[in-house]
């Protein structure tokens, strides 16, 4: 097997659900191990979660769970999320898992025995969203430079790691590896960082619990920084040196956002070194996506969800528009607008019309089979030029630069298309042979667009592979190189890869949970429209389950002078009867009555569904039952 490759992305933090920052690293470092898979190297794709720290701690007692429950729960939203993404992770490594919890405490023992440990005393600042250390000189009028939220004062005894003493080896290695964090404006950042001193780095606490304990001393826990790096070592089995370690290790490319780079730039090398283990090759550091011009927050309410994202427009086109908008490295924006637009350009008119076109002419003009013949014409130079140029690109992780010289050769073969004009040679039967040539030669141009698409648009390929009848094992660095080798295959009928989304009409039905960006483009109404409903406040004063029902309750709801009313909820997997009693609730009032499960419901409660479930709008503040709402 030729050259190997690991390549990481950050493991993701359970305290909250996954969004578009989040699909965004794991797409691309998706596209990056598909393409090296193709060429031929042996790839080890890693991923998963980091379930320890205050963070999640924190989150967890807010909602009322244990932490370990949190992450249980979570995890799983990662995991489905990459599973509909089409994510072709090797592993997915849990902070909490015993294989991983076993790694650090022996990265920790190793370390120490060096001499590179010490118990000191920690008088500082902590930010928990960040789950960084802080000096009194880093804050910014009293905030985190980073997140700009206000951090904790500790001060409580902790373990230090002695990384002053790796200040100058990491600056020697910095500068002779110019490779070693990408793109480069980001390397002369840190390497100004590190010029500025480096401190002992606190790894330890003893005011929480949630995390691994540390050896010999389990009043505290290890940082999770320490923690939390180290998953790229225990999920290829270290401590063990196993011929998986020996393969792997060092990583070729942890593939991270910009927010975390110094964690993997400065403490992770100089772990390493304190380790005696050698370096991960490079460290890529991707810019941040906006939303609509602003900043994503929960607060706003404008928080991207790839799921829904996926649901609207399917896996392929939102992992081509991330990795197409935006140069692999900068800042971009997302809007739907824009999302929209790349589907209609890039996706149903060009390299959608191409396959439909050329495989269309092929069934009308050669009977849908490709003809055997020569085909070492012009577009061959173009196609081999075009994968030469991918490769380049690829190597850099340019993403949206290896799409845009694919693009580039789908747009030559369009133009090519029009120029041979296979329905005018098709008039003439003296044209037979030539009309031949350009068909087989436009199928194998298809042919190696399909491959060249593979790692960005897998279901795309896969489909687009068994209508030109490729053999399993298509994907290969052989199968880049023109040739022949569809020459006489019989071409199935095929659909329409990416039918066109129409200005306003979404491709599939309103999400269930719409955010707001998707609320801006539903139909706007007055307030007359909107008195049509009778919505009023009310009181739940009997409540029970339905007979053979695993979602719906039956409820009594008071209206105040409008009297009671039956109504049937479909919150029976959220709520137990006995809590909704005496909750106030939103009811709509003039909803036609409907029979659900024989039981006629006259209304609507009004709720929402949140991540975790259905949620009951409430009031604010106590109000009589049967109140207009306006
Ligand atoms: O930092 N734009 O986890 P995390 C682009 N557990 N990428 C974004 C983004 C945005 N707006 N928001 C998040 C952690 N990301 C630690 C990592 S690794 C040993 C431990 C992506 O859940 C980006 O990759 O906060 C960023 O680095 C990562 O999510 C942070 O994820």
């Amino acid at each position: 097997m030729s050259d190997p490759f690991y390549i990481t992305t950050p493991i993701y933090y359970v305290n909250d659900v996954p969004h578009i920052g989040h699909a965004y690293t794991t797409v691309a470092a998706d596209a990056a191990a598909r393409y090296r898979r193709m060429m031929g190297s042996a790839v080890f794709f890693l991923t998963g979660t980091d379930e320890h720290g205050q963070k999640v701690e924190k989150s967890a007692a807010q909602q009322g769970v244990s932490p370990k429950a949190l992450a249980d729960r979570v995890v799983t939203r990662f995991q489905k999320l990459w599973k509909v993404l089409n994510i072709s992770h090797d592993d997915f490594i849990r902070t909490t898992e015993a294989r991983h919890q076993e790694a650090v405490q022996t990265l920790w023992r190793t370390v120490a025995a060096k001499g590179d440990i010490y118990l000191g005393e920690y008088e500082d600042w902590y930010c928990t969203p960040c789950e960084t250390f802080l000096t009194a000189l880093q804050l910014q009028e009293g905030k985190c430079p980073d997140c700009g939220r206000e951090p904790e004062q500790l001060k409580e005894e902790s373990y230090f790691f002695r990384m002053s003493r790796y200040e100058e080896r990491l600056l020697a290695h910095l500068e002779a590896h110019p490779e070693f964090i990408q793109p480069e404006s980001r390397r002369n950042e840190i390497i100004q960082f590190v010029r500025g001193g480096l401190k002992d780095l606190s790894i330890s606490r003893t005011t929480f619990s949630w995390g691994i304990p540390v050896p010999g001393n389990d009043r505290h826990v290890i940082y999770v920084w320490f923690d939390a790096l180290t998953n790229y070592l225990s999920a290829l089995g270290y401590p063990d040196r196993t011929e998986h370690f020996g393969t792997f290790w060092p990583a070729d490319v942890h593939v991270i956002g910009k927010d975390i780079l110094r964690f993997h730039t400065v403490y992770w090398p100089t772990f390493l070194m304190a380790a005696d283990l050698p370096l991960p090759r490079q460290v890529f550091s991707h810019g941040w996506w906006t939303v609509d011009g602003e900043k994503m927050s929960k607060s706003k309410g404008n928080v991207v969800d790839p799921g829904e994202m996926v649901q609207r427009y399917g896996a392929d086109p939102f992992r081509y528009f991330l990795l197409r908008e935006v140069p692999f490295g900068l800042d971009g924006d997302f809007s739907e607008k824009a999302m929209v637009g790349r589907f209609n350009a890039d996706l149903a008119n060009d390299l959608g019309n191409l396959f439909s076109r050329v495989t269309t002419m092929l069934g009308k003009y050669c009977d849908g089979t490709v003809p055997r013949t020569d085909t070492s014409g012009q577009l061959s130079a173009q196609v081999e030029r075009a994968v030469q140029r991918v490769d380049e690109e690829m190597a850099r992780l340019a993403f949206h630069k290896a799409l845009q010289e694919i693009w580039a050769l789908i747009n030559g073969i369009n133009r090519h298309v029009d120029q041979t004009a296979p329905w005018a040679l098709a008039r003439q039967a003296s044209r037979r042979t030539e009309l031949d040539r350009v068909m087989a030669e436009l199928m194998e141009a298809l042919r190696v667009v399909t491959l060249l698409i593979s790692p960005f648009m897998p279901q795309t390929a896969a489909e687009a592979a068994s209508v030109l009848g490729l053999e399993a094992g298509w994907s290969t660095r052989a199968g880049l190189q023109w040739g022949t080798s569809l020459a006489s295959a019989k071409i199935a009928k095929a659909k329409p890869l990416f039918p066109r989304i129409e200005a306003d009409e979404r491709p599939r039905p309103a999400p269930k949970q719409p955010n707001a960006a998707g609320a801006k483009q539903v139909a706007q109404i007055n307030l007359q429209e909107f008195q049509r409903l009778d919505l009023r406040t009310g009181v739940i004063r009997e409540a029970e389950a339905v007979a053979k029902s695993e979602r719906l309750l039956k409820l009594r709801v008071d209206l105040g002078e409008a009297g009671r009313r039956q109504v049937v909820a479909g919150i029976a997997a959220v709520y137990r009867p006995s809590d909704l009693i005496g909750k106030s609730v939103v009811v709509l009032c003039n909803l036609k009555p409907a029979k659900l499960m024989g039981i006629e419901s006259q209304g609507m409660v009004l709720a929402v569904e949140g991540d975790d479930g259905l949620s009951l709008l409430g009031l604010d503040r106590p109000v009589p039952p049967g109140r207009k709402i306006h």
